[in-house]
């Protein structure tokens, strides 16, 4: 494929050797990125051998290359889907013209910031996850969180090639800043909420996986439409690396569910703790946690911003261009939950605003399709439990019912309601405690710790007790 250059020490199909800045202001920013890697990826592994994926170019064939790579020897890349001829703005005030391949000047500051926000959630993804590593629950695990976490390292890439592309100066500035937030710091912490909360297990791992990560997915799927043409292929090339991430918190989950289910169905008892499963209940409250915190991540129900970045072509709705509407919605209305005193009433809003709100519902459509799965092990098991995605109003810090206390049935609660009450829908300090307790590390290959199941096949074609990880 054209402009590609195996040879060159940062794999892309952006024709870097022909952009002298650009090549320079990569150069310079990739070991300010290794010296983070270090520091801040994942703690030890990082002189092992991993059977990594690697993107080396954006054909079928090119990006699922698998071989044994050390982490800090990975070919971070950058790579865009190739180019659709002909591409319009397809939706908002600037529907119809030719989409953008420069930055459009009055949207600079606007679109600058919404990729930083993006390519903020990137490293601080894998500085949650760095410790993991220690008390990995198989080899075959091990090698999946590493995926993970290099993959997130490559989509920070791919955000920093277009800060260092696009804007200039105030760019490479902002693409150092992104290695200087930390997740968690109080005076520099990374942007959005969820990306500050500790990832302390592989329970919270999986959940993060299948909750926030699909945030992501949802997230880039609205700025692959975005009029601003190297943003929507930048974009859309990083969503084949999301379904991934997806795969592994599904999966994850199911395998523990598989697991609980069938010590239950074993042992004839609920009280699985003593048999060292995470129990039904337990798994229900991190659940209630990941989901609420990754609700946060799509921004207030009613939102200006929102309707402005629509409205400047610069996000677009969930499949944009597979709706049949004017793509304007300037008339349009949209219906958004709120609290009316006690009550959570539904109204129709302007859709613009309630843009936020509409991705939010796409959302958990999603996340609904993958507890039903989960559920259907527990049906299987002949075990009487429904895992549930807790309302939209519960335990949520941004928007509408950020103040108010709601129950994960949807009732609007007092704070004692809820000071009595919470210990039953979000992880407790005893239920984290017993969680941690199950997480010793199994490294023996075709080994898998007590509290999950081995996943049905391993990874491209490899056994599962393949060594993805190889010893020091
Ligand atoms: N925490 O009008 P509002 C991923 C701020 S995940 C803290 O309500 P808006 C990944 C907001 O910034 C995908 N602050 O919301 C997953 C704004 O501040 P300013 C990440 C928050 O702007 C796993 C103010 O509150 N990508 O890729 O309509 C592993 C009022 O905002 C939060 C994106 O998010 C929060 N939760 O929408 C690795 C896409 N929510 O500007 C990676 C880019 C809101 O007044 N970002 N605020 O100072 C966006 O599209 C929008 O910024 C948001 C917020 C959807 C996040
Ligand atoms: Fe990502
Ligand atoms: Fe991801």
């Amino acid at each position: 494929m054209a402009g590609i250059d195996y040879a060159e020490r940062i794999p892309n199909n952006v024709d870097l050797t022909e952009n002298r800045r650009l090549q320079r202001a990569l150069l310079d920013w990739q070991p300010k990125f290794l010296e983070w890697w270090q520091d801040m990826g994942p703690a030890g592994f990082q002189t092992r051998d991993v059977y990594l994926r690697t993107a080396i170019s954006v054909d079928a064939r090119g990006w699922a290359h698998f071989d044994y790579v050390k982490m800090p020897d990975y070919r971070w890349g950058i790579f865009l889907a190739e180019p659709e001829a002909g591409r319009l703005v397809n939706f908002g005030d600037h529907q119809g013209q030719p989409a953008w391949q420069e930055v459009p000047g009055e949207y600079r500051g606007t679109l600058r910031r919404l990729i930083v926000t993006q390519g903020d959630t990137e490293p601080a993804s894998v500085e949650q996850q760095r410790q993991l590593g220690r008390t990995c629950p198989s080899i075959y695990d091990l090698r999946n969180l590493f995926q993970v976490n290099v993959e997130e390292g490559r989509h920070l890439w791919a955000m920093v090639y277009l800060l260092d592309a696009h804007f200039g100066r105030d760019g490479r500035e902002e693409a150092e800043a992104l290695l200087q937030r930390r997740s968690g710091d109080r005076d520099k912490p990374r942007i959005l909420g969820a990306f500050n909360e500790p990832t302390p297990d592989w329970l919270s791992f999986f959940l993060f996986c299948f909750f926030t990560d699909r945030d992501g997915k949802y997230q880039l799927a609205s700025l692959a439409e975005s009029g601003f043409d190297p943003l929507s292929r930048t974009c859309r090339f990083m969503l084949t690396e999301e379904a991934h991430h997806m795969f592994v918190g599904e999966a994850g989950v199911m395998r523990t569910v598989q697991r609980t289910c069938e010590i239950m169905r074993e042992q004839g008892t609920d009280d699985v703790r003593k048999h060292g499963v995470i129990d039904l209940p337990t798994l229900q409250r991190y659940l209630n946690f990941h989901c609420s915190v990754s609700l946060d991540l799509f921004g207030s129900e009613i939102s200006t911003n929102a309707a402005n970045f629509y409205t400047m072509g610069l996000k677009g709705r969930f499949e944009e261009t597979k709706k049949a509407d004017d793509h304007r919605l300037k008339a349009a209305t949209y219906p958004v939950a709120r609290l009316d005193g006690e009550r959570i009433v539904v109204q129709d809003e302007p859709a613009l605003p309630a843009l936020n709100e509409r991705l939010r519902d796409d959302y958990l459509a999603d996340c609904q399709r993958g507890v039903d799965r989960w559920n259907e092990v527990i049906r299987k098991h002949g075990i009487d439990f429904e895992l549930r995605l807790p309302h939209r109003g519960f335990h949520r810090a941004i928007g509408a019912f950020a103040e108010a206390k709601v129950s994960p049935d949807g009732r609007v609660l007092t704070e004692a309601e809820w000071d009595a009450r919470h210990g039953e829908w979000l992880p407790t300090t005893e239920d984290q405690a017993y969680v941690q307790h199950l997480m010793q590390p199994v490294t023996e290959l075709g080994r898998f710790a007590n509290w999950i199941a081995p996943p049905a096949r391993g990874i491209n074609g490899k056994p599962v007790d393949f060594e993805y990880v190889r010893r020091d």
